[in-house]
Order: C-alpha cells, then sequence, then structure tokens
C-alpha cells in the first residue's frame, strides 16, 4: 500500500513559534514520525510540502492511479481552496484530513474546511499523533 502525506503552508516551520498552539515538535520530528510509521505498518509513505496552492493541486492529480491513500493536512488553504477541494475530488483517492491543533475551538474563519467536504475523515487536535492515526485508518480500511 502506498500513502501519500500531504502538508500545506507554513507547517515546515512547525516548532519554531507558537508552541502553544502546535506543540514543540518540529517539520523534522514529523517526517522522522512518517519514516518510523512507514517500516513499523510495512507500507510506503510519501510525503510532500508545499506553501502553494497550485503546487499542492498538481501533486493531487500526480497521486491519480498511483497512490491509494492520502492524509493532507492542508494548512490555512483547509478555509479557503475550493481548489484543493476539486482535486481531491477529481483523483476520487479515499482521503482523511489532519490538524494538528484543535481548529475547533479556535477562531471561527477556521470552522469552515472546504478541503474536508472531500474527506472520509477529519482528525483534530491530537497533535503529530494524528498522522499515525489517519494512516492507520486508510490502511485498515484500503490494504
Ligand atoms: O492545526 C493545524 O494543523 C492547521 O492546519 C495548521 C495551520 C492553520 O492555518 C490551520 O487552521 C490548522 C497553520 C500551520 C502554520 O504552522 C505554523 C508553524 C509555525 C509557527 C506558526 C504556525
Amino acid at each position: 500500500m502506498k500513502i501519500l502525506v500531504i502538508n500545506g503552508p507554513n507547517l515546515n516551520m512547525l516548532g519554531i513559534r507558537e508552541p502553544d498552539i502546535y506543540g514543540q515538535n518540529s517539520f523534522a520530528d514529523l517526517l522522522r514520525l512518517l519514516e518510523q510509521t512507514a517500516a513499523e505498518e510495512e507500507i510506503e509513505i510519501e510525503q510532500y510540502q508545499s506553501n502553494h496552492e497550485g503546487d499542492l493541486v498538481d501533486k493531487i492529480q500526480w497521486a491519480y492511479g498511483k497512490i491509494d491513500g492520502i492524509v493532507i493536512n492542508p494548512a490555512a488553504y483547509t478555509h479557503t481552496s475550493i481548489a484543493i477541494l476539486d482535486a481531491l475530488k477529481a483523483v476520487g483517492i479515499p482521503a482523511v484530513e489532519i490538524h494538528i491543533s484543535d481548529v475547533a475551538s479556535r477562531e471561527p474563519f477556521r470552522q469552515i474546511s472546504y478541503t474536508g467536504m472531500a474527506c472520509e475523515k477529519t482528525i483534530k487536535g491530537h497533535g503529530l499523533e494524528g498522522y499515525r492515526e489517519a494512516i492507520l485508518y486508510l490502511k485498515e480500511k484500503y490494504s
């Protein structure tokens, strides 16, 4: 099974500021968690991070026919991007949305998720561990 993990804008800055919201862990720690999960679960995990909406759309399109499941943290694009929503719908690959923070208890503008409308499930507020949960959900359901 091959899972694509996509991270949107500014997530590469994890650990640098706002540890009260996003925790102390860095983006490098997240990459290590993904590598460890791939080894433990005996699956392939490819990761991609971009600050650019169109690049995220391109990567989702690239996944068509190559990837069995997508774990996506679209970051701020969660709340704005119909383009990413449409791309997820276009490829039809099972997807799980993940948020490190509990967006439900934050500002009103974070209460809308366009991208989540194309995802089977949303995991929020579990920190980096949420990525592992999303991967395990897809593995259990689709491998
Ligand atoms: O909780 C999440 O995972 C979010 O997707 C993170 C996004 C935010 O816009 C979403 O509403 C919720 C922000 C990622 C920016 O990360 C930072 C990294 C370092 C310092 C400050 C923010």
